[in-house]
């Protein structure tokens, strides 16, 4: 029997079609999102070829001018949602200020964007993401994470992965670059309870305060855990989903608040881990619960499987 494997756009329509009174303007917000995801993951495969070609007259393999690829990301990004005619208005984390779109294009949607997250990894040919969050518009557009209608990330890894969540459910998508669509990969993603991996910047083990300390030394004695820290979120939190475990970036003496943005990073990715039956907490709350105070606002977070961070709340209490 013929055997058609689903794809993204396939998910969305389907979703679609639950809500009763959608009018198709998210679908279409959605389709604008898996483009620019694509576009940016051919640039990604092509970047190390930036410096080769940017010396012979600073053109690319598209015949642009070069450009660094978080550039390019956020400004392609930001072209394809203010045209897309469905968004109100949209924050990057390359950007300072939330733009809003011209009132004759002016959609109904929100987007919160981190264009290319860990982009320090390029340079070493490291995975590297985009991760964003989408609210309904309205006058407050700094709003808790609980309401994101979805929220989602692509990682440019050896193939290119878009794990989409919604209110309906969470799966995982590989592109095809053969047919250039997303292919369901993962459907219903559920993330394992438990894991035995720790995930965190460790060489800032002198600058964490005792309770964090106090785990570290817990998770080391236990002698069950393994350290990986790949220094992109979306690739760290992409192995928590699959493999289970624990990420963290807690407070510091440097990173008083935490280095990861609230709006950006930890909501979308606490929406994300929630929906696959995870859990996030910062200072103690859920970071979907805090009311935000600014774009740029960040926050600690610690997520992962829902026995792992329940130890780690555990432990920090005792
Ligand atoms: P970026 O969005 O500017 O690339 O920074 C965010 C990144 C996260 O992806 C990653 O988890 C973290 O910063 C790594 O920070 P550090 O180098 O302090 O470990
Ligand atoms: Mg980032």
């Amino acid at each position: 029997m013929f055997n058609h494997i689903k794809t993204l756009s396939d998910i969305i329509l389907e979703e679609e079609r639950k809500a009763k009174t959608a009018s198709g303007s998210f679908t279409i917000l959605m389709m604008q999102i898996q483009d620019a995801a694509k576009i940016i993951a051919s640039h990604v495969r092509c970047s190390g070829l930036v410096d080769i070609l940017g010396k012979t007259g600073n053109k690319n393999a598209y015949d642009e001018e070069v450009q660094k690829l978080d550039e390019y990301s956020n400004d392609l990004l930001v072209k394809i949602l203010l045209e897309s005619g469905q968004v109100f208005a949209i924050a990057s984390e390359e950007l300072p200020d939330i733009i809003y779109t011209p009132k004759s294009n002016a959609g109904n949607y929100i987007v919160f964007f981190d264009p290319l997250d860990g982009s320090s990894n390029i340079d070493s040919n490291s995975p590297i993401g985009t991760i964003f969050s989408i609210y309904h518009r309205n006058s407050n557009i700094l709003q808790k994470g609980e309401n994101q209608v979805a929220a989602g990330y692509i990682l440019y890894g050896p193939s290119t992965v878009f794990i989409y969540a919604s209110k309906y459910s969470i799966n995982g998508f590989t592109l095809d670059p053969a047919i250039g669509s997303f292919l369901l990969s993962s459907p219903n993603l559920k993330m394992p309870e438990k894991g035995n991996i720790y995930s965190l910047n460790e060489g800032n083990y002198e600058l964490y305060d005792e309770p964090i300390k106090r785990y570290l030394t817990h998770l080391k004695t236990s002698k069950t855990y393994k350290a990986r820290y790949i220094g992109a979120m979306v690739a760290d939190i992409h192995r928590t989903l699959l493999r289970g475990g624990i990420f963290l970036y807690p407070a510091d003496a440097k990173n008083k608040e935490g280095k990861l943005r609230l709006l950006l990073e930890v909501n979308p990715m606490s929406f994300i881990v929630e929906k696959a039956g995870g859990m996030a907490v910062s200072n103690g709350k859920n970071p979907l619960s805090i009311e935000p105070t600014s774009i740029s606002q960040r926050v600690p977070i610690a997520i992962g499987s829902k026995e792992n961070v329940k130890e780690f709340l555990k432990i920090i209490h005792e």
